[in-house]
């Protein structure tokens, strides 16, 4: 059988959207291999996506839709066919929707997929239907503001232009798992002879690429940034002219906010020592063009928003901002690249319905009233194992009054709990288009295989329910081929003189972005902003700063997984090791517990079972937790969320998962059997 080569795109959430090219015999994919014409990921895949046809082949795939036959949680189901499946939904949502009011009704879902049409699928719907509105405010939308609150719409640097800095800061990102192809960076800095820094609270694998790693206390970065600027500004390394010209407040800082952030107190909140501040704030103040590369770890705190603001503003004292190689890098912001308002839809909603923050499902399904959530639709999202607060959600999800609907590709921890579940199509079985928020790219891929089984994509089942609900409008009836067509067509200043030739090839092209003047209300850097409820940036503490129970628990990206995708290969499974709990040997020694045996965490909000690994890479006073296992895979009857909690931060009301404590003891064994009904008895590999 001969062998096709088909262009393609990583469609999962990370930075890079890498550009794939799959290999396809006989209507499967057999292989692939990183693109290397893509620009930013040139021909190189993560070790994640290295054998992603096994994911979409995997025996676990779900090929029809299932109807529950055991109790909730007990994955026990009955295959159906779509049109009943069509039909029991619908039914189920009108007599809600009679009963309470469709606002009964919510939908969950984030990013299994980050395809333009296939992630936003469900909008224009659950609009039209008057649904429960969700806030996806699960990743980072606190970086987002502390980021706004002194640069407004400035877009970002190019993340290749860290390429040219002479001083890389890795700030809370793990980029060697996180985003490994900016890992070219970090390697230009230093063939160049610049420096690499790595900021974080653990030394993550990224440690071994830089020439510093600098550990600090959970949740006190706003601290450091604002102890370094108390250092420039007493040691003149700071770029007047840049701050008299481009920048407003800055004597307002000087004057009410730094004072008090010497290196003494800085050393006190961080936990570093006073001579490494000393040293960090001599080499910034003297680098040529110094380049943050921060990461979003930091921000999901009770403080994220504030500690993100306090590093923005790091660059405009010694007018970084204005170089080339220089300033600071959230993310990319791409959003403007296509009209999303006609993909969304939000004029199709009758009145202004709830929004319901995700990262409060637990309270959203144990405790909302009025009315009550009642019918849950979730997609390309498992919150059973992402989200905070696993024992509520859990319970929320157990309700023997909610109907539950989950469209999934594998039998996860949330389908479990489901009433009806439905098969979805993997991102080689659909079309769609990608915008990325680590590069400047846009990409349009054409599905490479068949569906699996009687899979059909979120863009799909949608179109089925509208049709079934008699919804007549027209967007309903396009496919997503037109759909995507229909956003090319609208323009966007973005797309100004893209190659539309080599996008329709299936391409990546480059965005064109204008990086003129400052997008702020003042148009200057606004270390002073008066929107702001504190005008001024200052040092807030995290919620678990005072806590007190022994360990800060980080609730880390794994490099073999992300989030809670990608459990379902074995290998990838075996090269994490098991559902690790890692610790310092000192503070393990203290417990009595020793390295490779099972020990508990605990909190106020649950316990979780380990395998411990006891490491110098964990200081003392953190414990760390990468991945977000499958409960069917991990060694207790839970996973690390049921450790996180559904408290928000301070702006934009994001997740806190690195806000947390636990206590560590050896397990017994009534913490090591699969406690919850039907885990043990799992399908396979
Ligand atoms: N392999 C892999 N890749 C992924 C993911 C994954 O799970 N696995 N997740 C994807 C997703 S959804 C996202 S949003 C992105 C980015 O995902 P993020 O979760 O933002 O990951 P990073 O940006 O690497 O940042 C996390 C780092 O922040 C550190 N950190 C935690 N608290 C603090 C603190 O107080 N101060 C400092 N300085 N550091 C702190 C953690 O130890 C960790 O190393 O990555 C994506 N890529
Ligand atoms: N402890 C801890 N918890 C975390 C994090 C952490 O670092 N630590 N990270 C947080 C962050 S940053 C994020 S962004 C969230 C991510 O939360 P989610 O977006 O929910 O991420 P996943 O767990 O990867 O779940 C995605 C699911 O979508 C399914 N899927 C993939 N493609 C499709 C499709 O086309 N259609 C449908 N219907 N399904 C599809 C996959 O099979 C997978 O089960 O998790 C958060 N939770
Ligand atoms: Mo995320």
């Amino acid at each position: 059988m001969s062998c096709d080569t088909k262009r393609s795109v990583c469609p999962f959430d990370c930075p890079d959207t890498c550009g794939m090219l799959v290999q396809v015999v006989g209507g499967k994919a057999v292989g692939v291999q990183g693109d290397p014409q893509h620009p930013f990921s040139r021909g190189t895949l993560c070790p994640k996506m290295l054998h992603y046809e096994k994911s979409v082949h995997s025996p676990l795939r779900l090929t029809t839709p299932l109807l529950r036959s055991g109790p909730k949680g007990s994955g026990e189901f009955t295959p159906i066919s779509w049109e009943r499946a069509i039909e029991t939904i619908t039914e189920r949502w009108r007599g809600i929707a009679a009963e309470f009011g469709a606002e009964a009704i919510l939908p969950y879902s984030y990013a299994g997929t980050m395809g333009v049409i296939q992630r936003n699928a469900g909008h224009p719907f659950f609009h039209r239907l008057g649904a429960s509105r969700l806030d996806r405010t699960i990743c980072s939308p606190a970086k987002g503001a502390g980021w706004q609150a002194v640069m407004g719409g400035t877009p970002t640097p190019s993340p290749e232009s860290a390429g040219r800095s002479d001083l890389l800061i890795l700030w809370g990102i793990n980029a060697a798992a996180t985003s490994i192809h900016f890992m070219n960076m970090v390697q230009e800095v230093k063939k160049n002879g610049g420096k690499v820094w790595l900021i974080d609270t653990y030394r993550t694998p990224t440690a071994s690429a830089a020439d510093r790693t600098f550990l600090v206390r959970p949740g006190s970065d706003g601290a450091l940034a604002l102890g370094i600027m108390h250092i420039l500004v007493r040691d003149a390394l700071i770029d007047l002219p840049f701050l008299q010209t481009q920048v407003q407040g800055f004597d307002e800082l000087r004057r009410e906010v730094l004072p008090e952030f010497t290196p003494q107190h800085t050393a006190r909140l961080t936990g570093l020592a006073q001579e490494a501040i000393e040293s960090m704030a001599a080499a910034y103040g003297a680098a040529r063009a110094p380049f943050i590369r921060l990461g979003s770890g930091l921000s999901r705190y009770g403080n994220g928003a504030m500690t993100v603001r306090c590093i923005s503003c790091l660059p405009a004292l010694v007018g970084a901002y204005g170089k080339d190689g220089g300033g600071c890098f959230p993310d990319t912001a791409t959003g403007g690249a296509f009209a999303m308002e006609e993909l969304l839809r939000e004029d199709l909603m009758p009145g202004s319905a709830r929004l319901v923050n995700m990262n409060r499902l637990g309270h959203a399904l144990n405790e909302l009233a009025d009315p009550p959530v009642r019918a849950l639709y979730v997609y390309h999202s498992n919150p059973a194992a992402v989200a905070p607060d696993q024992n509520a959600v859990l319970r929320g999800l157990a309700r023997e009054d909610l109907f539950t609907v989950v469209h999934e590709r594998f039998l996860t921890d949330t389908a479990r709990y489901a009433d009806l579940v439905l098969p979805a199509t993997s991102s080689l079985e659909y079309s769609d288009i990608y915008r990325s928020y680590g590069t400047y790219c846009i990409q349009r891929a054409a599905a490479a295989v068949e569906p699996v089984g009687e899979s059909k994509s979120n863009w799909e089942v949608f179109s089925l329910l509208a049709r079934a609900l008699g919804f007549e409008e027209e967007i309903f009836a396009l496919s997503a081929d037109q759909m995507i067509d229909r956003l090319l067509a609208l323009p966007s200043p973005l797309r100004r003189g893209i190659d539309r030739e080599a996008l329709a090839a299936g391409r990546a092209v480059e965005l064109s972005i204008d990086r003129e003047g400052y997008r702020t209300a003042s148009g200057k850097i606004e270390i002073l902003n008066p929107a702001q409820a504190h005008p001024l940036p200052r040092y807030l503490p995290s919620h678990e700063e005072g806590g007190t129970l022994p360990f800060r628990l980080m609730t880390a990206p794994n490099p073999f997984a992300l989030n809670a995708t990608f459990y379902e290969q074995e290998e990838l499974r075996r090269k994490q090791g098991g559902m690790r709990l890692q610790m310092n040997p000192a503070d393990a020694a203290a417990k009595g517990l020793t390295d490779g045996e099972p020990a508990v965490a605990w909190n106020e909000l649950g316990e979780v079972t380990f395998l411990l690994s006891l490491t110098e890479k964990v200081p003392p006073g953190v414990a760390v937790a990468e991945g977000v296992w499958w409960l069917q895979f991990a060694p207790g009857s839970r996973s690390v969320n049921a450790l996180t909690s559904q408290r928000l931060t301070d702006q934009g009301g994001g997740s806190t998962f690195y806000d947390n404590r636990v206590d560590v003891r050896r397990a017994s064994g009534a913490d090591l059997p699969h406690a919850l009904p039907g885990i043990a008895d799992t399908n396979g590999n």
